[in-house]
């Protein structure tokens, strides 16, 4: 038996409430555009379209760090998001349209609801160049894509702020892949945090295989739900300037799709945002076509036929 339903379920999540650029919320649009529906039936998966969803209104009060914008409705979000994310996956792998990486916030809350109700871990895999590990006390840019890793491990601060979070992410349970662009309070959170992470250096030393294999096995042994967030900021802007922050020496086009085979084989992914898609910013809708192809090779498009690997 499958350990997971075949069916893909899009949930667009058009936040932008999260970044100081206006366009994020043009991303599940341009998804479509791209194809990603149609990529998703041609590997033969029933696919449905849940439409767009809402923010629930939230009443936050004014945080003392003057930085941050638009709380309220982030958290309004996050809260939509929960919900959704919880509903949308009882019986179908949901792809989440973003949208800036603050709605991560929600879709990982309620994946962890899911897990909860069926009994079994969730696991993260983050493939950022970015932590996103700030709490609202320490972000300076007051962006608040730039919070949500340390909402949904339970860092403190957020009470009254954010909806209340049902089940703290273990950090043990988190992989992050990717990183290049770690803020001081960030790099200090991680510090014996537990979490496993893979800086662009350990890429270029050690190749993303092993440590990949490595937690796809404990996701494996632990039969957990695995949660795969793309931020385009893992990828190097040279094939994806379609994002608001560009970060030299991201992921290529080979390293990015050889992650996505790996987890495919795995069978272990059960959910996946893509998000900071900026359609504004982008040439020709070239990172909307490349993040939609990834998406496809995550979910089964491959080269050639090959005997899977087993966890
Ligand atoms: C920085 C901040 C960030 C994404 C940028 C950047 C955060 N650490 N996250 N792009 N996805 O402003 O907090
Ligand atoms: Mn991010
Ligand atoms: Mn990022
Ligand atoms: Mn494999």
């Amino acid at each position: 038996a499958a350990r997971h339903p075949e069916r893909c379920i899009l949930v667009g999540a058009p936040v932008q409430s999260g970044t100081d650029r206006l366009g994020c919320d043009m991303g599940p649009s341009a998804y479509r555009a791209a194809g990603l529906p149609g990529a998703l039936r041609d590997l033969g998966l029933p696919v449905e379209d849940a439409g767009t969803v809402v923010p629930r209104p939230f009443d936050a009060p004014a945080h003392p760090n003057r930085a941050i914008h638009h709380l309220a409705e982030t958290a309004g979000w996050t809260l939509a998001l929960t919900e959704a994310a919880f509903r949308a996956s009882e019986a179908a792998r949901p792809i989440f349209l973003g949208g800036d990486h603050s709605l991560s916030a929600g879709t990982v809350a309620g994946m962890a609801l899911r897990a909860q109700a069926e009994g079994r871990p969730l696991f993260l895999l983050w493939l950022d160049a970015h932590a996103d590990l700030h709490t609202l006390d320490t972000t300076t840019s007051g962006n608040l894509h730039g919070v949500p890793l340390a909402y949904l491990t339970g860092r403190p601060g957020f009470a009254g702020y954010f909806p209340p979070l049902a089940a703290a992410l273990d950090p043990a349970r988190i992989c992050m892949v990717g990183l290049r662009s770690v803020d001081p309070a960030e790099r200090a959170a991680l510090t014996g945090s537990g979490a496993r992470v893979h800086d662009m250096r350990d890429i270029d030393e050690t190749g993303i295989v092993a440590p990949l294999r490595d937690f796809l096995g404990d996701v494996a042994a632990a039969e957990g739900l695995l949660h795969v967030s793309l931020d385009v900021d893992f990828l190097d802007p040279g094939i994806a300037p379609g994002v608001g922050t560009t970060v030299p020496g991201g992921a290529t086009f080979r390293e990015a799709h050889l992650i996505m085979e790996l987890l495919h084989d795995s069978g272990l992914v059960r959910s996946l945002d893509l998000v900071e898609l900026n359609p504004f910013l982008d040439e020709r809708g070239r990172t909307a076509l490349l993040m939609a192809d990834l998406a496809a090779s995550l979910f089964g498009r491959r080269i050639l036929d090959r005997p899977t690997r087993s966890f």
